[in-house]
């Protein structure tokens, strides 16, 4: 056989065996697998990049959800794609019960999982001309909780500037229906703690450096003005 042949028959023979592991992909066990080793999706942004200009930069949103989220999402479907028994689960649910999950890829689904979570949230929180005020169910649990809408801010102003390095503030609701403001480091959620994030911000530099540098407090200043309460309202009324 000369060179060339030998080298097509080689190939051919590659390909024979790439069709049979085609094929065994027709055997239920084994699409379940193949489904299981990317479950876990990158939401599109609903809203254009440069929506909320000026306040919140499209660079920064474009980068912020094109490679950071995105690298969440591709890290947590490689993580739990190690771990078929898992298939299935929703990234809350994982969360939800951190314990339950593998010691192996438990790291990663609290950090991958978490940036997969928090992010996919965030977007939903913002919109072009929002901020004001809660109104309704919302806004009087605010008011019965800190006594009134300024100092429901002022607490979650201070959550999200002492947050020491990278991490979230949050307002949520407990098994009880309390009302809190909290932070949490890194990409832990509330939810990993039983309770429900309703509003949260991103801290985080990536979130903001582009255009604020080491202004945090700016940026804290202008997500008030591109929260979109309606989507609040509506998770505090599911939860
Ligand atoms: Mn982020």
């Amino acid at each position: 056989m000369d060179p060339l042949n030998r080298r097509q028959a080689l190939h051919t023979t590659a390909l024979m065996g790439a069709a049979v592991t085609v094929g065994t992909c027709f055997n239920p066990g084994r699409v379940v697998a193949a489904e299981a080793a990317a479950p876990f999706t990158l939401p599109p942004l609903p809203y254009a990049f440069d929506a909320l200009e000026p306040l919140l930069d499209a660079q920064t949103m474009q980068i912020h959800h094109d490679k950071h989220h995105a690298a969440y999402v591709t890290n947590l479907n490689k993580a739990v794609a190690t771990q078929p028994a898992l298939a299935g689960q929703s990234i809350e649910a994982l969360l939800k019960n951190l314990s339950a999950v593998p010691e192996a890829i438990r790291a990663a689904v609290r950090n991958h999982g978490g940036g997969h979570a928090n992010h996919s949230l965030f977007w939903q929180l913002l919109k072009k001309n929002g901020g004001g005020r809660p109104t309704g169910e919302l806004s009087k649990a605010i008011d019965g909780k800190f006594g009134s809408f300024a100092t429901f801010q002022e607490k979650f102003t201070e959550a999200a500037m002492k947050q020491f390095g990278s991490g979230w503030a949050w307002l949520t609701l407990d098994a009880g229906k309390q009302l809190s403001v909290e932070g949490t480091p890194n990409q832990d959620t509330p939810l990993s703690a039983g309770r429900t994030p309703l509003l949260g911000i991103d801290v985080w530099e990536h979130a903001y450096y582009l255009k604020y540098q080491n202004r945090r407090a700016d940026y804290v200043a202008a997500f008030y003005h591109v929260i979109n309460w309606d989507v609040v309202s509506e998770r505090f009324q599911k939860a």
